[in-house]
């Protein structure tokens, strides 16, 4: 049984939590499995992490990403003739140039890069300072509320094309992941794009080493979790008292990111006023990678009101990018 408790230390009526602290408040105290949502993993540093994961060795995914982007990019834009991008989760936008490089070939383009981090958001900006004929307006909002305000400025007569790349739907559970995609879909005209990338399963050897890379670059993105929660939250974790695990749920196709507590320990956060305690063991679910068979996707889109025009396979490291039409 995992010991637990959070209580409020204080008896003076406070503003209730929102954001962070209250998602904190309602992952952590609890008797069930504590975790937290994915996205806090990716504050400023958090984002630079991820930035190195993706050049590390073990981690496939954005080069193979990358290899279908630049083989098919031209192609994307020929049949998208897209004039407003939308991009969720945007990132660093590298591989994105050349979606936008092939499209703005055709005509003028205004790029929505929605992502939480602004930091990131920066990033882009500069990377694609170069590019004419791109309008860039970046969005630091949560995906959906992102795309309501990114297509407030579509020009009606051109379809819009949303990249949801990277694998990020995998971040959400199997139902999360469909309800996002059919409130996308709600949100679009019959006629818009999407297109989305989604990393395959795999034998667990090459997904462990890619989600517990050797310089330990992903246990710091992980970790990092922690260390934002004492900077933001006024948390007191002592990072040396935890560590970066990796769980698997064969059945499931499912890589869980955990933060394992190496003793029995009780940690402050809000200002002191909540704690909690962990048992020798315990762990705090970051987060779900889901791992695709193409099956599973071939299923899964036109159930979400989208319909395949291509779709490309990446064989060296298993991944799909799927070009979909709004039905
Ligand atoms: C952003 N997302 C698709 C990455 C993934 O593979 O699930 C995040 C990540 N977590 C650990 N390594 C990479």
């Amino acid at each position: 049984m995992n010991a637990w408790l959070a209580r409020p230390l204080r008896s003076l009526p406070r503003a209730p939590a929102t954001g962070f602290l209250a998602d904190a408040i309602a992952g952590l105290c609890h008797d069930a499995q504590k975790s937290l949502p994915p996205k806090y993993l990716y504050d400023e540093l958090g984002s630079m992490l991820f930035d190195a994961i993706t050049r590390l060795p073990e981690y496939g995914v954005w080069r193979a990403e990358r290899r279908l982007l630049e083989a098919h990019a031209e192609t994307i834009a020929t049949a998208s003739a897209a004039d407003l991008v939308v991009e969720l989760g945007s990132g660093s936008a590298e591989k994105t140039r050349t979606v936008l490089e092939a499209l703005l070939a055709q005509r003028r383009v205004t790029y929505c890069p929605v992502e939480i981090s602004r930091s990131a958001l920066d990033a882009s900006r500069h990377a694609l300072d170069d590019l004419d004929g791109l309008l860039f307006r970046g969005i630091a909002r949560d995906y959906l509320a992102g795309v309501d305000e990114a297509l407030t400025i579509r020009d009606a007569s051109q379809p819009a094309l949303v990249l949801f790349l990277g694998s990020s739907l995998g971040n959400f559970d199997a139902e999360a992941g469909e309800n996002f995609l059919r409130a996308l879909r709600d949100r679009l005209k019959p006629g818009d794009f999407l297109l989305l990338g989604t990393d395959l399963d795999k034998p667990e050897p090459t997904l462990r080493a890619a989600y517990d890379d050797a310089l330990g670059v992903t246990a710091a993105f992980n970790l990092n979790l922690l260390a934002r929660m004492n900077r933001e939250l006024g948390a007191d974790f002592r990072l040396a008292h935890f560590r970066h695990r990796i769980e698997f749920d064969r059945s499931a196709r499912n890589v869980e990111m955990h933060i394992e507590s190496m003793r029995a320990q009780r940690v402050r956060f809000g200002e002191g006023d909540f704690e909690i305690d962990f048992a020798p063991g315990e762990t705090i679910h970051t987060e779900t990678s889901h791992k695709y068979s193409l099956d599973e996707i071939e299923a899964l889109l036109p159930d979400c009101g989208f319909r395949r025009a291509e779709q490309w396979v990446d064989h060296e490291w298993g991944f799909a990018t799927g070009l979909y039409i709004a039905d």
